[in-house]
């Protein structure tokens, strides 16, 4: 009996090792600005979202990039990362990705761009997800123009949204953010969940545990391998910024748990078939205006709007993000 149990234990493992499962096919849509110079740091997720991807090329397979806001920034630095980082494994030579530049304004849905256009041609080859990591209004552009399309986007995997209430506080909870990809362009997300396509909100209540501290980047200060010093330079003054702003010292990836849903997907709670609102009431950045909230609740009768919502990660996925950079 234990012998048999143990063989069909060995052949289950030779048939596991005999079939790879193939990448998955992606679009990556990015609000990259790591490194821009401006009168702080400025956010450096997007990059380490970018390097995990790469870094799991046998997860996910980058069909193209395009940047929204600072699209010439992000342009630039996107290659600049790629140059770095798409370079040959296990002896085969780097596929090139190719990067487009989207929106600059976040105020112009149906206004086409070439990332809207390389977008739209590349949904009309095949089927694939569209993770957007930066506000929504390219992916709204490409729905608005192309509804013929939107059966081909198997689903938009976001970093946005909040159960109700939820205050955004990172750290030592002394100052609340805002949900800034969707308060970017609010309309955009209209678009995007009118349109009926499959939603994936993972935002900031199941990334906000998960911090590159000090000792986490340090190795890159002293790495000789192209780039690393550079992020470096980048991502130090970014932690400082933050413990200024939050009381510790260390970031939060935030993109890169949309990414990780894409990459370990086993590694994330969820809400499925959840319904989503946005409602408006009083500002928790500026108590003198209002805003709206993008939110989830089983409690939300009069809406058609559904989502799956991540709500937490499990023990493990932050030692995946902590190495995606060694
Ligand atoms: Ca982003």
């Amino acid at each position: 009996m234990y012998k048999a149990l143990l063989l069909a234990l060995l052949t289950t493992v030779a048939v596991d090792q005999t079939t790879p499962t193939k990448p998955r096919r992606i679009w990556l849509d990015t609000d990259i600005m790591v490194g821009m110079k401006d009168k702080t740091p400025r956010e450096v997720d997007d990059a380490v979202a970018l390097l995990m991807a790469l870094r799991h090329a046998d997860k996910v397979e980058l069909v193209g990039i395009s940047t929204v806001t600072y699209v010439n920034y992000g342009y630039d630095v996107t290659q600049k990362l790629l140059n770095w980082y798409n370079t040959p494994k296990g002896g085969k030579p780097a596929r090139p990705i190719p990067v487009y530049r989207g929106s600059d304004t976040l105020r112009d849905i149906g206004r086409e761009n070439d990332a809207t256009r390389a977008m739209a041609a590349a949904l009309r080859r095949e089927k694939m997800p569209i993770l957007a990591i930066g506000p929504m209004t390219n992916v709204a552009t490409l729905i608005k123009n192309h509804p013929d399309l939107i059966p081909q986007i198997e689903e938009v995997v976001v970093c946005a949204g909040r159960t109700p209430g939820l205050p955004f506080k990172p750290g030592l909870e002394k100052l609340s953010v805002g949900d800034y990809n969707f308060e970017m362009d609010p309309e955009a997300f209209r678009v995007l969940f009118e349109s009926g396509v499959r939603v994936v909100l993972s935002g900031y209540e199941c990334s906000v545990y998960t911090l590159f501290g000090k000792t986490d980047i340090d190795f890159l200060n002293v790495s000789k391998r192209p780039g690393d010093k550079w992020l470096y330079e980048q991502f130090r003054p970014w932690q400082k910024f933050n413990q200024e702003l939050f009381g510790v010292d260390g970031f939060v990836p935030w993109d890169t748990t949309p990414l990780g849903y894409l990459t370990h997907p086993e590694y994330f709670k969820y809400y499925t078939d959840i319904p989503v609102c946005i409602n408006t009431r009083q500002s928790d950045t500026d108590p003198a205006q209002t805003k709206p909230y993008l939110e989830v609740s089983y409690d939300y009768k009069d809406t058609k709007w559904r989502a799956v919502y991540a709500y937490k990660t499990l023990p493990g996925f932050e030692e995946i993000v902590l190495d995606v950079l060694k």
